[in-house]
């Protein structure tokens, strides 16, 4: 027994997870793969790594150390319960079985319980940061018991990214947690794309700029408060150049957003967990609606606004800002959002979750790093408990140097006939917090007549409901919501 962390699955995530271990002072890395190809390139490949290579998953097993630490990394799904099933016949109780791959959180509770049940712990650990990351220093987001931290967690501390000083991984919470807060990131990612999206294309529509000088445009929005690496990518995105055609890639591209689901996921938990995530919906949904060229092909000539002017000179530069605080305080939005589904999360499912520690893990190594989570382990800094992240000091300032302009452009993008879902949706929703009296009201009046659902009074105790096939007077009622 020479290693002290194992790998098993050995794709892209798995063999540059295993090169990052052996990398770091103190480790020696078993790993492992279904089939011997993919072990034999990693380690031709890699002959400075020292691996110590397994052709089974007894002679896995007998390769580590104990407490023996395998981490899986296959694919999500059966393949990760198929290699669950042979781990736990090769391992002994106090060893450990952490899941790195994006499983949904319920089946990370589901697998969790199962393992415990053998006296092994298991960990799911969310690892955001695609295949870089996890080679030269991913964002960590481990479950699973107190125990299993003690041992995992100086060495998954050794590989994490390294956000000002600090790594980016801490223990999130138990059994499913780690995966929940990986699922609620991928959200928040989901949507800070869709809003950069729409910025691009609200500012091309409406200044006729080239996607190379819109490139311009995000490249001087990284040196401010959107200082991410979303907001970097995109200025390299759109100052590509097709080999081929001589267009702008962006040009070339088929305007169809894929998704490999863990948007979809984020979105059905928060319906679940009755959190108004609208944001990350919007960003669903706005990939959904591109991907159905049918549909958009019948839709076309759908009647739309007369044409509008092109703005330029000072007036374009203008309207560019706008479009730059209303990306901000959207952004605030959705982030706000994603935290208050994690709250929600942490409540259901019983797991203590520090919000201000979650923030600075996402501060490198994944893919929505940026300098504005600092922003957001100060707000829970200063107050662990805020129940709206977007109510914290500094971003009722942002907000409120951004709302004129973020209504501006909301009202230009409709009065143009350019969809901005998830601007004017995050504004709807800052606007319902806002408010000091909803139509709510109106509903549970509805909900009332239809339905005898009843309702509560503004003026006193108890539940109500009004006799509206008879009299119409009000009587005291059982409380059915
Ligand atoms: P894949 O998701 O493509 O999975 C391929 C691996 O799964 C191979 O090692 C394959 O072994 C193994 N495997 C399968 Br398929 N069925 C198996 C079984 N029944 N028993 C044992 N092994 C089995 O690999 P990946 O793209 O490296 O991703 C690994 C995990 O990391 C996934 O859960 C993914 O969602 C997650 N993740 C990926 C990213 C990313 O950017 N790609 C980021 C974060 C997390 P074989 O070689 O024998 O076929």
């Amino acid at each position: 027994a020479r290693a002290n962390i194992g790998v098993v699955g050995l794709a892209v995530m798995g063999s540059n997870l295993a090169r990052n271990l052996a990398s770091r002072e103190g480790n020696t890395v078993a790993v492992f793969n279904r089939s011997r190809s993919k072990t034999d390139e990693l380690l031709e490949a890699h002959p400075e790594a020292e691996f110590v290579a397994s052709f089974s998953y007894e002679d896995f097993a007998a390769s580590l150390s104990k407490p023996r630490t395998a981490i899986i990394m296959v694919k999500a799904g059966r393949p990760t319960d198929f290699v669950i099933d042979e781990l736990v016949k090769v391992f002994e109780p106090g060893d450990i079985i952490v899941d790195g791959g994006n499983a949904l959180f319920t089946d990370t509770i589901r697998r969790e319980k199962a393992v415990r049940d053998t006296g092994i712990n298991y960990v799911g650990m969310g690892v955001s940061g695609g295949e870089e990351g996890a080679l030269l220093g991913p964002s960590i987001m481990p479950g699973g018991s107190d125990e299993a931290w003690a041992t995992l967690g100086p060495i998954l501390k050794s590989i994490a990214a390294i956000a000002e000083g600090e790594p980016c991984v801490t223990h999130v919470g138990h059994d499913g947690a780690g995966h929940f807060v990986k699922m609620v990131h991928n959200g928040i990612e989901y949507a800070d794309m869709q809003l950069i999206a729409e910025a691009y294309d609200l500012i091309r529509h409406a200044t006729g700029k080239t996607p190379a000088e819109i490139a311009d445009v995000f490249a001087e929005w990284n040196r401010g408060e959107l200082e991410s690496y979303l907001i970097e990518i995109t200025a390299e995105v759109l100052r590509q150049v097709d080999a081929e055609t001589g267009k702008p890639l962006v040009d070339v591209i088929l305007d169809q957003a894929g998704a490999k689901g863990t948007g979809a996921w984020t979105v059905q938990t928060a319906l679940d967990l009755g959190v108004p995530v609208s944001g990350i919906a919007e960003a669903t949904f706005a990939r959904s609606l591109s991907s159905h060229p049918e549909q958009r092909e019948v839709s076309r000539e759908l009647p739309g606004p007369s044409g509008t002017d092109v703005l330029s000179g000072d007036d374009a530069d203008a309207f560019i800002e706008q479009v730059r605080l209303a990306l901000y305080a959207s952004k605030i939005v959705a982030y706000s959002q994603g935290f208050d589904e994690i709250r929600a999360g942490a409540a259901q499912y019983d797991w203590k979750i520090d919000l201000g520690a979650v923030s600075k893990i996402f501060r490198g190594g994944c893919i929505i790093r940026a300098q504005f989570l600092n922003r957001i382990a100060e707000a829970y800094d200063a107050q662990p408990e805020l129940p709206v992240l977007l109510t914290a000091p500094y971003f009722v300032e942002a907000l409120g140097r951004a709302q004129d302009s973020w209504r501006t452009i909301v009202s230009l993008a409709a009065a143009g006939g350019i969809p901005a879902p998830a601007f004017s949706s995050s504004l709807a929703y800052y606007d319902g917090l806002r408010a000091e009296r909803l139509p709510a009201a109106l509903i549970q009046g509805q909900r009332d007549f239809f339905g005898a659902h009843t309702y509560r009074r503004i003026d006193k105790e108890g539940t109500f409901h009004t006799l509206w096939s008879g009299d119409r007077t009000e009587i005291e009622a059982e409380d059915t919501h």
